[in-house]
């Protein structure tokens, strides 16, 4: 089930010797270099564990100058690199494919900044996400963006995504909140585009190329974000409904109703729900009274207790009357809070204890999003599981297909048919996650051919040997290096 297993190493890239690792150790000290087995053997396989590279060198610099230095030195010596967050991508686009160099600005996480009036953080991109949130939550902020991986994801590795999550619905994408970055390009160049404007209108914005580049056009090592007061009343309803039309129609009340606290807006069906609360411990389920189709977690954030809650109940109370919700709870504490969040967020999670997933991200109309799942538990009968959830707010689903093992029956069950069904809707085969290695040979079914063509002139512009990720996000044979 390897992505690799089509992917031929280009010969033109160079093997490590004896002197990189001298000419490493003396830039960057004996702790920046890891060659160590096992730190290696995790950071050559992907969190699926559907990708493991060879790489046999891992470095951690801790400041722009070295990513400048190690970057230029491996330009000249044309080695590969992956540049490597958290690791908790899902597209294989974080793990080296053979031998490539793995950086990981890790040991770069220093909070360089933060301005109380304005919300605008500036950091190093190696600082993990939930750190970030905690260091904010002490100053009365929160981040634009919240994921499951919080506990492992890096800022930088965030920013290369693009990534979406829980809160995107009220925050928008990081082309929004990020305000500036500094990144290093193939040949070393430092880019500071560190800004900390809302406003700057001079020439091209350069920074969106680095926003969902997956690594692929320079390392991010430092990053300007707009963050949003915490506001004090949170509240959180895990909803039922009974077919995906009512869902629907939930959001889109949700949306006029809620206005302005709505913050979040995600659902997740049936065979979602059972596999967490198989595979996950200590969760139950919030509806037990009786088993229902759709569940539907809504989440308001404003300033004021009493005026949220008295929206949120009244609109409750609507939909209930109305019959678009069947069943529901309002969390009454912190803790039951969370345990409805463990519920989705612990998704992922859970597929991968189920046994082989195939994984989809994809970007839909809303109203013909679940009848591709429909029409996939057609085509796969017993064979498999299909596991739908996800961002319903932001029309993203995360289609999932679970079987006990990988196998070529399944696989040709699901692809090309998931890809060709979302580009007749002209949908996106990666909402969030990116293309990585998974999908590079697919980015046609959501990129017109001029479009491509012009992204990999930008490739070939930025990089021009092809070090940085190579065999990710474009298809190799459209680079003129291959
Ligand atoms: P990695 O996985 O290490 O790398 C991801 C990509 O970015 C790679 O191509 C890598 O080369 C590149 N990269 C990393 N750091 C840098 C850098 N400093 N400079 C240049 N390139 C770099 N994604 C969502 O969008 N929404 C979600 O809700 C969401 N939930 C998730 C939940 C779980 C449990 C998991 C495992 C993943 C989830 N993801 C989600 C996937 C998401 O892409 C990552 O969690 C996150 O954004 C990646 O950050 P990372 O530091 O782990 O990067
Ligand atoms: C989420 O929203 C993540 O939970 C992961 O983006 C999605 O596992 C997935 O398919
Ligand atoms: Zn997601």
């Amino acid at each position: 089930a390897s992505m690799a297993s089509t992917t031929v190493r280009n010969p033109s890239f160079s093997v490590i010797n004896s002197d990189d690792i001298d000419y490493f150790k003396k830039i960057l000290g004996e702790s920046g270099v890891v060659q160590d087995e096992e730190k290696l053997d995790d950071a050559n396989t992907d969190w699926m564990r559907k990708q493991k590279g060879s790489s046999k060198l891992m470095l951690q610099p801790k400041s722009t100058q070295e990513v400048s230095q190690i970057l230029d030195y491996c330009n000249s010596r044309c080695l590969a690199v992956v540049p490597q967050g958290g690791n908790t991508g899902l597209v294989g686009g974080s793990v080296p494919v053979f031998d490539e160099v793995i950086l990981n600005v890790r040991g770069m996480n220093n909070i360089i900044s933060f301005d109380k009036a304005s919300g605008i953080l500036v950091c190093e991109a190696g600082c993990i996400l939930e750190n970030l949130i905690s260091y904010l939550d002490n100053e009365g902020f929160i981040m634009p963006l919240d994921l499951g991986a919080k506990g492992s994801c890096q800022i930088g590795g965030n920013v290369s995504t693009n990534a979406g999550g829980l809160r995107l619905i009220r925050y928008g994408s990081l082309h929004g909140s990020v305000l500036g970055l500094e990144a290093v390009l193939a040949n070393g160049t430092v880019l500071d585009m560190l800004g900390t404007l809302r406003k700057d209108n001079t020439g091209y914005d350069l920074k969106h190329l680095f926003i969902g580049s997956e690594g692929s056009l320079g390392i991010v090592t430092k990053v300007s974000i707009l963050t949003p007061p915490k506001l004090s009343s949170v509240n959180l309803a895990f909803l039922a409904c009974k077919d995906y039309t009512s869902c629907q129609k939930l959001l889109y009340q949700a949306k006029r109703n809620l206005g302005e606290i709505l913050s979040a807006f995600e659902f997740l069906d049936i065979n979602a729900m059972d596999l967490v609360l198989k595979h996950l411990d200590g969760l139950r389920d919030p509806l037990p009274s009786s088993t229902h189709n759709f569940y539907i977690l809504i989440e308001t954030t404003g300033s004021m207790e009493s005026h949220d809650k008295e929206k949120l109940e009244a609109f409750l109370l609507q939909v209930m009357e109305s019959g678009l919700v069947t069943d529901g709870v309002l969390s009454q504490d912190i803790n039951q809070a969370s345990s409805f969040w463990r519920i989705r967020e612990g998704i992922p999670e859970a597929l991968m204890k189920a046994g082989a997933v195939y994984k989809y991200d994809l970007s839909l109309p809303p109203e013909k999003m679940y009848d591709l799942v429909v029409e996939m538990r057609g085509r796969l009968g017993t064979e498999a599981n299909v596991v739908a959830y996800g961002h319903l707010g932001d029309g993203n689903l995360h289609l999932n297909i679970s079987a006990p093992q990988y196998n070529d029956s399944i696989l040709s069950k699901i692809e090309p048919f998931v890809y060709e069904w979302t580009s007749k809707q002209r949908g996106s085969i990666s909402a969030e996650h990116g293309l990585g290695l998974m999908k590079a040979n697919k980015i046609h079914y959501s990129k017109s051919a001029e479009t491509v063509k012009l992204m990999a002139s930008i490739k070939t512009l930025l990089d021009p040997k092809g070090i940085l990720n190579p065999y990710k996000v474009l298809p190799t044979s459209l680079l003129s290096h291959s």
